[in-house]
């Protein structure tokens, strides 16, 4: 990793530091982001470093230690940064309204996404099965001791992207990574209750109603459901509620690939889709400008549901 010297020296050399992750936080962009600012903080006490995010972290990952340091982007306009460190975003966009925190900041950019622009200045963009698992190395890289609470915050990150271990993203180093966090003193089974059995009533409940009102494409083996925004208004159904529905529509045993589809406040739609075997559905994504990984990928649309299903089923 010869950039790694590069990142080093732009740390080394900045005062103030900008941490930011993606819209909607998941387990893997807090887990990337916070894991850093923690060792951060621990090594280079006299620089100012924050971590901000646009949206909430959501409750099931905000049990994680040093989770309280994270800041919501209204806290923060004013500030300018020397250096900005975006951690699990695909593209500048994916950051939401905390981009206009950047100015004229040198930009790292850490990600797994295939689908990754390289917009920054500094690229490490590594196939990978999480940003947390890459950014392991590139604690170590740096010479940060990698202390339990930010061990947890990596765990967890990896956990979120891998579906608990069981994708085929994993390799022998996420294996090797996680055993590590384990020597560190990760409570594994803490973790994943805290993370996967911790589900509120309304998330319960739209999960029922996604697996009762499915529909399955045969001849394309496509599994999906639409979720329109006047229901999740009406029933109080937070966005973080719908987070997983994608995974459980692909367990038929009849489907290759699932598409989710969500009603947004703005009136667009938001797609997600995963593939069980040789689908590539970051390809599917771009036809939306969106993008992600072969087998789980996201995108916005102004198109109505009717629409993105018919593009989808003529592209599959
Ligand atoms: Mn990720």
């Amino acid at each position: 990793m010869n950039e790694i010297n590069k990142v080093k020296e732009k740390i080394e050399a900045a005062k103030k530091i900008l941490l930011l992750g993606h819209i909607n936080p998941d387990g893997d962009t807090v887990g990337a982001g916070l894991s850093l600012l923690l060792g951060l903080e621990k090594k280079y006490p006299e620089k100012k470093i924050r971590f901000i995010l646009q949206d909430k972290v959501p409750e099931n990952i905000s049990f994680l230690e040093g989770c309280e340091k994270i800041e919501r982007i209204e806290d923060s306009k004013d500030e300018t940064y020397n250096l900005v460190i975006f951690v699990d975003s695909a593209t500048i966009d994916r950051v939401g309204s905390a981009q206009e925190l950047v100015k004229d900041a040198f930009k790292i950019n850490i990600d797994h996404h295939i689908s990754n622009s390289n917009y920054g200045d500094i690229n490490i963009v590594k196939d990978i099965s999480s940003t947390s698992e890459l950014m392991y190395s590139i604690l170590k890289a740096l010479e940060i001791e990698v202390t339990l609470d930010m061990a947890g915050a990596i765990y967890l990150g990896i956990v979120n992207d891998t579906g608990n271990f069981a994708h085929s993203n994993v390799t022998e180093n996420t294996f090797k990574v996680a055993a590590n966090l384990m020597e560190l003193g990760v409570n594994n089974n803490k973790i994943v209750n805290d993370f996967f059995k911790s589900k509120s009533f309304e998330r319960m409940k739209v999960l029922g109603k996604a697996l009762s009102e499915m529909i399955f494409v045969k001849e394309k083996k496509l599994m999906y459901f639409y979720l329109p925004y006047e229901y999740l208004k009406e029933n109080g159904i937070e966005r973080d509620d719908t987070e997983g529905i994608v995974e459980e529509l692909i367990n038929y045993s009849g489907s290759e690939a699932s598409l989710f589809l969500r009603g947004e406040a703005d009136g667009k739609i938001k797609g997600s889709l995963r593939s069980k075997h040789n689908i590539d559905v970051n390809k599917i994504a771009g036809i939306f400008s969106g993008g992600g990984h072969i087998k789980a990928a996201g995108f916005t649309s102004e198109l109505s549901a009717d629409e993105i299903v018919k593009k989808v089923v003529e592209n599959l």
